[in-house]
């Protein structure tokens, strides 16, 4: 039995209605980031994402590629599972919406919403995007000069009149404003959780939650003339995966309620309204944090299939590297907000902070060691005032990036990493270890000792951003597997003289552009 600490952390599930693209990759990176963070630092982590794949987005793009919407989720979702593999992905499970497990806890958080009086029967009649799966307020769309009717997310909406059923929503009004106001990290960054709190305030109407002119979906119980409205199946896959509903002494039942739901900031409303409004109706916790991140923009400018700028992740890792682009999404886009990217900025970073940072300092000492120093960790001596400081700032270093990261500034906690590099390199070259060769060599020993310390430590902060990367740099300072979570940072895991180490092969090359052809 392990004693650690439950964490449960997932990611939005995507629509596999068309191959992942650098918006998914991104998505997924931070929450990897985070999830082997936690596990680094002792959790017992559940890392979920996986594919929503029912609705009428899917059933629309499966006919206009002559295939069933099964076929279609069927082939993307295997996409989406192998670009988790590409980008090193650590998640536990991987959900479809389409499995029995998951049927089974759709079919019975509707019915614990029903029972609690939540779920009636009616007519819905106004508008719908499809792209977002959606209803909107005729107020919030606009008739634009192309005569077509867009949505606030920009995207279409239709007319639409069916039979269906409703949540009571505006049952649910005062109890999310005051989830909102006792429980303030519900909603992250800030601009949304105000984003929110208006919304909720300007009124809530009650939520058509079924469907009756398309089947691609979960059948509502006892009238299967009904599919359940995808949002309130997709919702449900974060407490399917703990089987919590089902059974709530199963194995993963600890995890519910999540700790976190990591999402984009367009999907904000349905999981943090909608999403604890129907738990609160189904008398299940509620999670503790939800949290939206920005949109990737390409060259500043939105990615859509017309412009042709989609960015393929797998193109990306190919060109870049996987690590490299990983610390770049993380190290350059405040977390919460927008992003941009381009390709020069990518390799501004990898030769700035990788190669001539991290890389060079941990070659530079280590050559040095296996030349000088009978290819083993020297031997430490006396300390003087700098190399205690710069052990003390290395050993400090943790609690900055575990409170960043309990922030969620991703690209705080890696900036605090990277000043502990930069130190590093101002440390060893204010010491000359290459002058001391001749006239002290115990002294060299000794800076050559710290600055390895600060290699292992940095490595060993480095694995949740960049884990391929850093088990490199810890083979390289010979630090073993058991050695390698945050329990070792500090003194606890201090390198041992005496132990072997082979000469350094480069970890972060420099990046060099393709020649014009
Ligand atoms: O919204 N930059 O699926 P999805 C950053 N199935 N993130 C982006 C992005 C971009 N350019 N484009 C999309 C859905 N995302 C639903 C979720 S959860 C119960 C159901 C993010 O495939 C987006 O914000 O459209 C979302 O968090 C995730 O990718 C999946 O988007």
């Amino acid at each position: 039995m392990t004693t650690k600490t439950p964490y449960y952390i997932t990611t939005a599930i995507s629509y596999p209605n068309g191959r992942p693209h650098i918006g998914h990759a991104y998505e997924l990176i931070a929450t990897d980031a985070i999830a082997r963070f936690q596990r680094l630092d002792g959790r017992d982590v559940f890392f979920l994402t996986g594919t929503d794949e029912h609705g009428q987005k899917m059933q629309q793009t499966a006919k206009r590629e002559n295939m069933t919407a099964k076929e279609l989720a069927d082939r993307n979702s295997a996409e989406f599972r192998k670009m988790g593999q590409l980008l090193n992905a650590s998640n536990d499970d991987f959900i479809r919406t389409t499995e029995p497990r998951h049927h089974e806890a759709v079919t019975a958080i509707w019915k614990r919403m029903a029972a609690n009086g939540d779920i009636y029967k009616d007519s819905y009649s106004g508008w719908y995007s499809v792209r977002d799966e959606a209803y909107y307020q005729e107020d919030e769309t606009e008739l634009r000069a192309d005569g077509v009717r867009y949505g606030p997310q920009g995207t279409p909406v239709e007319w639409v009149e069916e039979a269906s059923y409703f949540f009571r929503l505006s049952n649910y009004q005062d109890r999310l404003l005051k989830l909102y106001e006792e429980q303030p990290d519900f909603i992250g960054p800030a601009e949304r959780r105000n984003e929110v709190i208006s919304f909720v305030k300007s009124g809530l109407k009650d939520l058509s939650v079924s469907r009756t002119t398309f089947d691609w979906g979960i059948p509502v119980p006892d009238d299967p003339d009904h599919v359940m409205y995808v949002w309130v199946d997709a919702l449900t896959n974060y407490v399917t995966a703990t089987g919590y509903l089902t059974d709530e002494t199963g194995p993963r039942a600890k995890f519910w309620p999540a700790d976190l739901h990591m999402i984009g900031k367009d999907i904000i409303r349905f999981h943090t309204v909608y999403w604890p409004a129907f738990l609160m109706s189904a008398g299940l916790p509620l999670p503790k944090r939800v949290f939206a991140h920005g949109f990737l923009l390409n060259k500043g400018e939105k990615m859509s299939k017309s412009l042709g700028n989609v960015v393929d992740p797998v193109n990306l890792v190919e060109h870049f590297g996987l690590d490299q682009i990983r610390y770049f999404f993380l190290r350059e886009v405040s977390f919460g907000q927008d992003g941009s990217y381009s390709e020069e900025g990518i390799a501004t970073r990898i030769n700035a902070d990788l190669a001539n940072g991290i890389g060079n300092l941990a070659s530079r000492s280590l050559s040095m060691i296996v030349k000088n120093c009978e290819g083993a960790v020297p031997v430490c001596g006396d300390l003087s005032e700098a190399d205690a400081a710069i052990l003390a700032t290395a050993d400090a270093l943790v609690e900055t990036v575990r409170a960043e990261m309990n922030a969620l500034a991703i690209h705080k906690a890696l900036a605090a990493i990277i000043a502990l590099v930069s130190e590093g390199d101002r440390y060893f070259a204010g010491q000359e270890p290459w002058a001391l060769k001749k006239t002290d060599p115990a002294r060299m020993a000794t800076v050559l000792y710290v600055t390895a310390e600060v290699v292992r430590q940095i490595a060993l902060l480095l694995q949740p951003f960049m884990p391929g990367s850093s088990a490199k740099l810890l083979d390289l300072v010979a630090v073993p597997e058991e050695k390698r979570s945050f329990a070792f940072l500090g003194q606890a895991g201090r390198l041992v003289a005496g132990t072997p180490l082979s000469a350094p092969t480069p970890v972060f090359p420099r990046y060099q552009p393709p020649a014009e052809a």
